[in-house]
């Protein structure tokens, strides 16, 4: 026999045997061997695979390890589109989910559906597409029509089968959920600490950097692992007729499926499982953000079809905000642009709904005293979803003997001046003003932002070193700053200080709402700074209007009024806008009797809620055509909403619309309202 044959039959039994091994190590958590031996095998077949070329191949468990790193990850556009998922709340909103699903299938209520119910793992989506029973790409979900090539490191991943058994469809597209258990987590971060780098914060972050490595190499590291929740194209038409049966024929082609999937009946079904795994969710091994419920048969699945890029037949039935306890180890204040003055409890660090919180906003004084809450206190944080974190409760009982009241500043731990209470002690703000260089500061940095001015480059850090060094003290004196002295600060080289001179030179062609919001007057955001720049049409104008004026128009109230009378009345404040001015900075007059009038503008005196993602544009987009067509775009439903624009993923916002009998549009009815 020649080498080559012998290598070939070698190669063929170690690639049998190491597949055997993933499976026993990832699908049914019983290694037969060590970690060792495993590596050995490993090399065997590296080496076998450098000696002979013609025996590797795309699908040879040797691509485990990695292959060379990439320049840059490609796209690849769904065939079918990855959809998303609504949300549910609470136990009425599965009630209703199901009855929908009655009354659109035109059943009787009498009937029960089956419904598959698995745990919401909280990882990262993947579409893995075979090919003759091989795999040939993987990809990351993106905005659902187009992922991104992540083909290389999927492979590495060791439940994930690189090729089907015999008898598996021609084209098979398999999605999942991607996901590093809690166990790997640990041990990753163990490494980590050990190698001097970085600790993820959580195992979702740890999963997605893991998986957007351009060198395939560390990804084969990470102990990424898979569950298969979903078919996405297929070429056997009647691979299954329920979801039940297409998981478990996903199951005997060898993809890993969560062992916590229940067919259940009813919506009762559906909420005595969230009720039983809620209770264990703390016991498993990996990550999950609530249940999903999907309707079994596919023919139904098939005619209820899907509203704005999620499924109808499918549901995210979301666990409830995280409660956890931890101790209040001081309070202080933070100022903020207007001078503002914010206390924030500083916590022992506590992991809570996936990330580790060690300061808490407690936004105002009365809340302090509404919570009762006393440095050395023990409190419980919540945390929900993306919300930020919040101080729930005190636990009095664990009250320490040595507990200090706390004790509100009367000045301003920046500046010294002295601390104005507003409202009831709601609002605190420093007297300040541009003496105050916490506020001078924010100031500037708000000025800059994305929103505002857009000055690139300018960064929260730059800022800070320019107002320490005293080369500027209000939002004028960016104007006047030269290379030369920027070059000088630390960081700075002569190309990044031209860069950073020539992005505020770019930004003195202005728009005037921008202008407006851009100089940060006290509780004048963007779409405020839009009304008065499309009202009074220059500063001029608007710096001589007067309350009962600026009271008339629909969004300003009589605080926000005072506020915008105040700040022109200001002689520093003028002195700013003109010194802008004489800079440079120009803004495009509008003349305001060219505006439509509102009364002919289609959606005039009509409040639109958004909610949910859109695909094709921002939610700031859409707000500001829907609102250029004379919608009022609120944040709430209310009896008072006209209407609703759903979103993918789409909450309890459109839960609360339906209640309310109110109009809802999707994505595409949105598009074309906004073309008519
Ligand atoms: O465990 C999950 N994260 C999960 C996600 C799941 N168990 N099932 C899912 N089913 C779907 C549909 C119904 C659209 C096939 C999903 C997702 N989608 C999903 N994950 C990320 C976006 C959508």
């Amino acid at each position: 026999m020649s080498d080559l044959s012998a290598a070939r039959i070698r190669h063929s039994t170690l690639c049998s045997e190491i597949e055997h091994h993933n499976r026993l190590y990832y699908r049914q958590d019983s290694p037969s061997i060590s970690d060792y031996e495993y590596d050995q095998l490993m090399q065997e077949l590296l080496a076998l695979e450098s000696k002979f070329s013609e025996l590797s191949s795309a699908n040879s468990p040797s691509q485990r390890v990695g292959s060379l790193p990439l320049d840059e990850f490609s796209q690849i556009t769904h065939e079918k589109p990855m959809l998303s998922l609504s949300n549910g709340f609470t136990d009425d909103d599965i009630r209703e989910f199901d009855r929908r699903l009655h009354k659109e299938l035109g059943q009787p209520d009498e009937r029960l559906f089956n419904y598959v119910a698995e745990p919401k793992l909280d990882g990262l989506a993947v579409s893995i597409y075979y090919q003759d029973g091989v795999l040939k790409h993987a990809a990351t979900r993106g905005d659902g029509k187009v992922g991104e090539d992540i083909t290389q490191n999927v492979k590495t991943i060791r439940s994930v089968p690189l090729r089907l058994p015999e008898g598996a469809p021609e084209r098979l597209e398999v999605r999942g959920e991607i996901f590093i258990s809690h166990a790997g987590f640990e041990a990753l971060n163990k490494t980590q600490a050990s190698l001097e780098k970085k600790l993820f914060v959580n195992p979702r972050n740890a999963a997605a950097g893991s998986l957007r490595q351009l060198d395939s190499k560390i990804t084969a590291s990470r102990p990424l692992d898979i569950f298969v929740y979903s078919l996405g194209v297929i070429s056997d038409d009647d691979f299954a007729t329920t979801h039940s049966q297409t998981l478990d024929k996903l199951a005997e082609l060898g993809f890993p499926i969560c062992p916590l999937l229940e067919k259940v009946v009813g919506s009762e079904g559906c909420l005595d499982y969230f009720t039983r795994i809620s209770k264990i969710r703390s016991d498993l091994d990996y990550e999950i953000d609530g249940i999903v419920y999907k309707l079994d048969r596919l023919d139904w699945q098939q005619s209820v079809g899907f509203i704005a890029k999620a499924p109808r037949w499918a549901l995210a039935h979301k666990f409830p905000a995280q409660e956890k306890s931890t101790v209040v180890t001081n309070i202080d204040v933070q100022v903020g642009r207007t001078g503002a003055i914010t206390p924030v409890a500083r916590l022992a660090p506590l992991f809570v709904g996936g990330v580790t919180v060690s300061n808490v906003t407690l936004h105002n004084q009365s809340e302090i005293q509404r919570l009762g809450i006393r440095i050395g206190d023990t409190v419980i944080v919540r945390r929900a979803g993306d919300v930020i974190p919040q101080i729930v409760a005190v636990n009095l009982e664990k009250r320490p003997p040595d507990s200090v009241e706390y004790q509100f500043p009367t000045r301003c731990p920046e500046c010294g001046s002295e601390v104005a209470i507003q409202g009831e002690g709601i609002i605190a703000r420093c007297s300040g003003g541009l003496s105050c260089g916490a506020q001078v500061k924010q100031a500037i940095k708000h000025f800059v932002s994305r929103k505002a001015m857009d000055i690139d480059g300018m960064g929260d850090k730059i800022v800070d070193i320019l107002v320490d060094q005293k080369l500027i003290k209000n939002v004028a004196d960016l104007y006047s700053l030269s290379v030369d002295q920027v070059v000088e600060l630390e960081g700075f080289a002569e190309k990044s200080a031209l860069n950073l001179i020539s992005s505020i030179e770019g930004s003195k062609q202005a728009e005037l709402s921008r202008l407006l919001y851009a100089l940060g007057i006290p509780q004048v955001g963007e779409s405020t700074a839009e009304q008065l720049a499309n009202t009074f049409g220059n500063l001029d104008s608007l710096g001589r209007a007067n309350i009962d004026a600026l009271e008339s128009l629909p969004d300003i109230g009589p605080i926000v009024a005072e506020n915008i009378v105040r700040f022109f009345a200001d002689q520093n404040n003028q002195s700013v806008i003109q010194t802008l001015l004489d800079s440079g900075v120009e803004y495009r007059r509008i003349d305001v009797d060219e505006l439509p009038d509102p009364e002919s503008l289609p959606l005039n005196g009509k409040t639109v809620v958004l909610t949910g993602t859109l695909q094709s544009l921002s939610r700031s987009d859409a707000k500001k055509r829907l609102q250029a067509l004379g919608a009022k775009v609120a944040g709430s439903v209310s009896k008072k909403t006209d209407l609703v624009v759903v979103g993918a993923d789409a909450g309890s916002k459109a839960l609360k619309a339906q209640e309310l009998g109110i109009e809802m549009i999707d994505e595409v009815e949105l598009i074309s309202l906004l073309d008519a």
